[in-house]
Formats: C-alpha cells, sequence, structure tokens
C-alpha cells in the first residue's frame, strides 16, 4: 500500500514516533448487540463452552468478569442473557472490517488479535503539523496526568495523534456501530497499557514524562505484553512481582536468570521504553483452529472432532481466499507426570490441486475434503501409538502454508492485476484431477524448512505434469455452467505464469486445427462444447487483423482495450517490440515484459 506515512523518519528529536492503539469495548458481545440491538440494553454474556469469555458493560456492573465460569456468572446475575459465542466467523468478520477502515489513514497498522490495532500516525501528525497553529493544538479525550514543560515537541505530536484517534473511534462507530478505546503514546507498550485507563468508549492520551510513574502503577510484571508466564515465574521467584520491583532489581541480577539483551529489554518495559515498530499486518502465515476438550480416548471421536475442524477450517480459507499447500496437525496427550501442558504437531504438504478457485471462490470438492481427512488421520497416526491407550485434551488443524501467485515480472498477472475480467475461455479451473490442475508447480512446493517430517509416501503426491494434447482438451472441457454464463474471473486468479501462457499459446497453435474440426480427436465433445462456448465469447472480438501465429482463441478473450493496444502493435511492429516475422530473430526480440511476447509461437 502506497503510505503516506512513510516518508518520514528523519526527525530528530526524542520521542519522535506518535502511535495509538485501539481496543473494541467487550468485542463479542458488541458483535451480537450490533446485530440484535434488544441486547444493548440486558445484561449480555457470551458462552463459550461452560465459560462466560466476554459480557457487555451492563454485565459487569453485576461484576461479571471475563472467562468466568456460567455457573457463577449466573449467581451473581440470575437474568444474565447469555449468547453462545463458539462460532468466532462473525467477530472475525467484524475485525477485518474494522481493520479495513484503521487502513483508511494510509499508516501502518498493525492487527493484534482480533480485537486490537496499532496505528502508526507518526508521518500523519508531521504532515498535520506543517498546516497547524502549534500554540493552539488542543487533545482529545484523557490526559494521564497534567503536562510539564513540553519536551522534543512530542506533547503537540501526541495531541494530534489524538485528534487523529477520535477521528478512527468516530468512523469505526458511525459505519459499522462499534465503540472503541484509544491509547495513545509515544511508542506501542504505553500505548497499549494506557488504552484501557477510560473504559468504555473513550481514550486516553500519555506523554513520555510520565511513563516511568505510570509502569509503577501496574501491579503484576504479567500486565507487560511481551511478559510471559515463564518470564512472570523467573521474576517472581526472585521477588520481582509489580513494575515497581522490576524498576527497582538490578540488570545484573537479572542477568543470572534470564539473557543479557533480555535482562536490558525487561529493564526498558519496567520505565516504559520500547522501540518496537508498527508492522503492516498482511495476510496471516497460517489459518488454524482448535478445540479442547476434558478427553477424548476413541479414535472415531478423534476422526469426528478433526472432521469438524475442517469444516470450519475450510470456512477461513475460503474467506482468506489462498490456496494452502501445508497442512499441520496438534495434539495435546494427558500426561500426569509433566506439570505443564505440551502440545505435538506434525505436517505435510498438500497438493494444492485439492483446491479449485471458481469465479474468484475457493472451493474443496468432497473427495478433496475425503483426501484431506485421510492425510489428517495419518498425520495423528504419525503422533499416535493406536496398540496403546491414549488420552488427548485438545486437537489442532491449521493450513500452514500458501500457494503464493506468480506476480513476478514476467508474469501475464503483471498487466491484468487491475480488477480487469476477461471471460472463462482461459478458464484453468481445477476439474479435481491432479495431472492437470495444478498450475503453479514451484511456487507450490513448500520449503523444506516447513515441511514434512512424514515419508514420502505419506505426502500427498505433487501434481505429474501432464501430456499436451489430454491437457488442452481437459482445458476446453468447460462445464455447462460456463457454457451457459461464462464466468467473470479476476486474471490474477488463474494463476497462470508466462510458462504457463506460454504452454496455453503453444498448445492452442499445435491444436488449432485440430480445435477448429474437433472430430478429429478423441476429446472431441469436449473441444466441440468448447468451440461453441468461444464462438459466443468471440462474438465482440474482432481478429481478422491478427498475425496468422496467433491463437484467436486467446485474443478474443482479452479485454478490448488490450485487444486495440495490439492490433496497432501489430500495424506498426518497429515500435511495439513484436516479432514481425518468426523467420527474422532480430526483429523478434520482444522487449521485457511486454504482453506481446505471450503470442509468440513457440519455437
Ligand atoms: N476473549 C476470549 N478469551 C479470553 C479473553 C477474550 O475469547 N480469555 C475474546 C472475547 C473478547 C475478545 O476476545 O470479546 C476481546 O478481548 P478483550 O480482552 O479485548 O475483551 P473485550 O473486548 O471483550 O472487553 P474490553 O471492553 O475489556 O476490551
Ligand atoms: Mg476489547
Ligand atoms: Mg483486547
Amino acid at each position: 500500500m502506497e503510505s503516506s506515512c512513510s516518508t518520514f523518519n528523519d526527525i530528530d528529536n526524542e520521542h519522535p514516533k506518535s502511535i495509538i492503539h485501539i481496543d473494541i469495548d467487550c468485542f463479542y458481545a458488541q458483535v451480537e448487540m450490533v446485530r440484535s440491538p434488544e441486547l444493548c440494553t440486558v445484561p449480555l454474556g457470551i458462552q463459550q463452552k461452560n465459560i462466560v469469555v466476554t459480557s457487555n458493560y451492563e454485565a459487569r456492573n453485576y461484576g461479571i468478569q471475563k472467562c468466568m465460569l456460567v455457573t457463577e456468572a449466573l449467581k451473581l446475575c440470575p437474568n444474565l442473557k447469555l449468547v453462545n459465542g463458539e462460532d468466532l466467523h462473525d467477530y472475525r468478520a467484524a475485525s477485518n472490517k474494522i481493520f479495513a477502515i484503521l487502513q483508511s489513514w494510509k499508516c501502518p497498522v498493525e492487527k493484534l488479535g482480533m480485537d486490537e490495532n496499532f496505528i502508526d500516525v507518526t508521518n500523519l501528525v508531521q504532515e498535520r503539523l506543517k498546516s497547524t497553529d502549534v500554540n493552539n493544538i488542543t487533545l482529545s479525550g484523557h490526559l494521564y496526568e497534567e503536562p510539564s514543560m513540553e519536551c522534543c515537541g512530542c506533547h503537540n505530536r501526541l495531541k494530534i495523534a489524538s485528534q487523529i484517534a477520535s477521528e478512527v473511534r468516530k468512523k469505526v462507530f458511525d459505519e459499522l456501530g462499534f465503540t472503541i478505546c484509544a491509547g495513545i503514546a509515544h511508542n506501542k507498550l504505553l500505548a497499549k497499557l494506557i488504552c484501557p485507563l477510560h473504559k468504555p468508549n473513550d481514550q486516553t492520551t500519555i506523554f513520555p514524562q510520565h511513563a516511568v510513574n505510570f509502569m509503577a502503577t501496574l501491579q503484576s510484571v504479567r500486565s507487560i505484553p511481551t511478559i510471559g508466564s515463564k518470564t512472570t515465574e523467573t521474576l517472581i521467584s526472585q521477588k520481582v512481582l509489580s513494575v515497581s520491583d522490576l524498576q527497582q532489581v538490578s540488570v545484573e541480577v537479572l542477568k543470572k536468570h534470564f539473557s543479557s539483551d533480555m535482562a536490558v529489554r525487561l529493564k526498558k518495559l519496567s520505565i516504559g521504553e520500547d522501540n518496537t515498530p508498527v508492522k503492516q499486518t498482511g495476510k496471516p502465515q497460517s489459518i488454524g483452529l482448535e478445540d479442547s476438550f476434558k478427553t477424548v480416548s476413541v479414535k472415531s471421536e478423534v476422526e469426528e472432532k478433526f472432521e469438524a475442524l475442517l469444516q470450519r477450517l475450510l470456512v477461513l480459507v475460503r474467506e482468506d481466499g489462498r490456496i494452502p499447500v501445508s497442512l499441520r496437525v496438534t495434539l495435546r496427550k494427558k500426561d500426569a507426570k509433566r506439570l505443564s501442558s505440551h502440545r505435538e504437531s506434525r505436517q505435510c504438504q498438500i497438493s494444492p490441486s485439492l483446491f479449485t478457485i471458481a469465479s474468484g471462490t475457493l472451493t474443496v470438492t468432497a473427495s478433496g475434503q475425503q483426501k484431506l481427512m485421510t492425510i489428517i488421520m495419518r498425520l495423528f497416526n504419525k503422533l499416535i501409538d493406536l496398540n496403546k491407550p491414549f488420552h488427548l485434551t485438545l486437537v489442532g488443524l491449521a493450513f500452514t502454508k500458501f500457494q503464493e501467485r506468480m506476480t513476478g515480472r514476467s508474469s501475464i498477472v503483471n498487466y491484468l492485476m487491475n480488477d480487469i475480467s476477461v471471460q472463462s475461455v482461459l478458464n484453468l479451473q481445477n476439474d479435481g484431477d491432479t495431472s492437470v490442475s495444478s498450475m503453479d508447480y514451484s511456487a507450490a512446493s513448500p520449503s523444506s524448512s516447513t515441511t514434512t517430517d512424514l515419508s514420502d509416501a505419506e505426502v500427498e503426491p505433487s501434481p505429474k505434469k501432464p501430456k499436451k494434447v489430454n491437457w488442452i482438451a481437459k482445458r476446453r472441457c468447460l462445464s455447462k455452467e460456463d457454457i451457459a454464463s461464462p464466468s467473470k474471473l479476476k486474471v490474477g486468479e488463474l494463476r497462470l505464469n508466462s510458462k504457463e501462457l506460454e504452454k496455453v499459446s503453444e498448445l492452442r497453435l499445435n491444436s488449432r486445427d485440430r480445435s477448429l474440426t474437433p472430430r478429429a480427436s478423441p476429446a472431441k465433445e469436449c473441444l466441440s462444447d468448447a468451440s461453441d462456448t468461444m464462438n459466443d465469447v468471440a462474438e465482440g472480438g474482432n481478429c481478422d487483423d491478427c498475425p496468422s501465429y496467433v491463437d484467436k482463441e486467446v485474443f478474443n478473450a482479452l479485454p478490448d482495450e488490450m485487444q486495440q493496444e495490439l492490433k496497432t502493435m501489430w500495424k506498426n511492429p518497429s515500435s511495439s517490440g513484436m516479432p514481425v516475422q518468426r523467420s527474422s530473430p532480430r526483429t523478434n526480440k520482444a522487449k521485457p515484459n511486454t504482453i506481446l511476447k505471450y503470442f509468440v509461437p513457440h519455437k
């Protein structure tokens, strides 16, 4: 994304950054309240299994807290309205919509879980400062303690950031109806920690000078986001319980229990110092789900759990839109001897041909799902010795690697990424046949570092390269649906790369005569159907001016502007880098990365 916030990195002062942290109020409960406004006025709890994972602020008035047992919550508030929140789909969708709104300020946005985000508004603040009277900047929302003297200019910058935070909160509310809290500070740590100070639906700014005092108010070292349970345990063993304790303990003492870097980092965190950048969030590296339970000790039950997880996971993957190429199975075994629970995982690569992208939507066929279940159970068998009793308390499934789309210099996608649609003449829709449908072999192969600990036999076989005639015949075997209504596809979704397109051209050139006389080949029915479709599609096109080596079907599938561009170039080949004649190699040299090279017949 082109960011207006990526240019100012040269602010020469002590506290150059302006960071906003936002956290949605009682997130799951708000999603339910936005969906069913009658829930706004009653105490509402969101139930997952026997736990109330969150509740609205009405319910919190009764003393209900996050992760309270349902029985306990009902004792506190017998009128508590409970809504099942085990299906995260709508929460995830709301989270994504909020994230999309946050992107509109064109600053780096980092998603943290489902209901939190950091926005680095440093450069936007700088831009606004240029047109602002610095003596008259007002703060929006609350301030943590009154300001002392201006520091390095950070007070004004943070005040402007607080105004941006207000705008963000207003926009999210106006467009989606969610109230959120914001924290504004010169680093991520302070922005996050100050955020909940005035809950709900409000915001708080902290100036750098108050960082040490504010941090000292935190009762537990665990409040510091990067400090996990193990670090906390170690610190407690050294009688370091509160953040104030951590401020006072010497770095030398910490170095006895932590690495030198960690000891220094802990000390800095304790006084509110943090220089970690806001990293723009992209698509997740893996998409997974877990289900925990008391005990499962029977294979068929495990299979049912995986089946249910797989169904839910496929919904997530469809929403994500990328084709998975690696699958991981996770188990947690009940182990009385071990104090802390531990997970064990196995993963293997999977064939991208189990998935199809049709009209922009990722799907998996019933047979694909069966194959996935077979793979899952093989991985499970690797993790569990079925000759012995087993007791599991958790199963998990995750797709851990995804096929990259080819968008390099030589990809046709480069030309066609701007939402240009083509008719489905070039539809490389997967028909479930692994031998022909997976086009992008190289990108589909997971690297050794992330993949399998299984033997080759257990890994889904890589798609084999197709036989040419068979391949083109199948490509032309468009479904009845395609014929009735040629689907519009984003070309980027065809997963074509230059080699593939060359293959299309080559095969079409080689089989052009055959395709025009379909009954000459065993695939004649398909070819016949496809020809009909292509005639329909070609109606608007006119390739009378095309050179003889050009496949008219391919040409007619291109958008009008591109057809015009090509025709112009063919009329004036010397200016285009276009091969004028096959027998003239010197003039055959296409300009790098021009679409014309895709029309060069295969030699
Ligand atoms: N959540 C969960 N399990 C937890 C904590 C939270 O499933 N142990 C879910 C429910 C929350 C959501 O994550 O709605 C966001 O967590 P928060 O801690 O931000 O809590 P809320 O947004 O619900 O409340 P608050 O208004 O305090 O932010
Ligand atoms: Mg929240
Ligand atoms: Mg939160």
